[in-house]
């Protein structure tokens, strides 16, 4: 069977857009109960399956049939990664999905906060066989915001198992606050080594496995990493990332959260750039 393009995908935007409604699922009181007291939780089936092999069809064009460019798309070693199919380029289904009302106010009841939600990053990042663990870290040190909140939808686009470097989690990890900024793959154990105490104090999670449309979402204060993947299958992931309205700009240098984004320093980070995919409710 011949594989789905980019341009099939622009194509059939617009009928795919009315029907991505009915493929995204809101979160449970459970969930958001385990997400408060452990800075993840797994959510199954947040995203069909059909959308899901969508999703996964195009993301094996982008990843399996074209060089990384090293602007939109990266070979890091952790992953290959390609930005902004949905957010960017507006390819659906990926277009519609970053903008999901039922995403953001998901994301809005994880933040516990009535504010407006800016969708920020969407990524494919595709562990492949042989690659690099990535290190244990937390989200927030890596933005220049002033406060906490942000949060990643980690979609898995096939059944993962956790030898293909599912996520793993030092669980009540996020009621630490920020403990300092890590390279993602300078080094496996990263922010455990730096702070020894946090595999005493916080249990790690148990291994995770994911049905294709599965996904866990985690705060950007939990620590947390994916080891290496040891089969020799993709582990084919999507990220979706959100961030609090309310949250400025400290000024700090960052290649999204910027200037160029038209942010000044101390005002909240809202840009055309970002689109806001909730509101408060008053
Ligand atoms: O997918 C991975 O291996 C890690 C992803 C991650 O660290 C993140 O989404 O913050």
């Amino acid at each position: 069977m011949m594989r789905m393009t980019l341009d099939d995908a622009k194509a059939e935007h617009k009928a795919i857009q009315i029907s991505i409604a009915e493929d995204v699922r809101p979160v449970t009181e459970a969930e958001l109960e385990f997400y408060y007291g452990n800075g993840w939780v797994k959510m199954e089936r947040l995203i069909s399956p059909q959308l899901a092999a969508r999703m996964l069809e195009l993301a094996k064009a982008e990843i399996l049939d074209k060089a990384p460019d090293d602007v939109r798309s990266h070979d890091r070693g952790v992953w290959h990664d390609v930005y902004h199919l949905g957010r960017d380029d507006h390819i659906e289904p990926f277009y519609s999905l970053v903008r999901s009302p039922v995403i953001g106010r998901n994301a809005q009841l994880f933040m516990r906060r009535d504010i407006p939600v800016g969708m920020h990053n969407d990524m494919l990042a595709v562990k492949m066989p042989g690659g690099t663990p990535t290190g244990w870290h937390q989200d927030f040190p890596n933005f220049p915001l002033d406060r906490n909140g942000l949060l990643t939808f980690w979609i898995a686009l096939d059944d993962l198992t956790p030898e293909q470097g599912t996520m793993h989690f030092q669980s009540g990890s996020h009621k630490e606050g920020p403990l300092g900024r890590r390279n993602l793959g300078a080094d496996e154990r990263g922010l455990l080594d730096h702070v020894p105490y946090l595999e005493k104090l916080y249990p790690r999670s148990e291994p995770i496995s994911l049905k294709a449309g599965d996904c866990t979402v985690h705060s950007c204060m939990v620590v947390h990493g994916a080891p290496a993947n040891l089969t020799d299958r993709p582990r084919w992931s999507y990220l979706l990332s959100c961030y609090p309205g309310d949250a400025c700009w400290t000024g700090a240098p960052h290649h999204n959260f910027n200037a160029d984004a038209g942010l000044t320093p101390g005002q909240p980070a809202l840009s055309p750039r970002f689109p806001i995919i909730a509101q408060p409710r008053g």
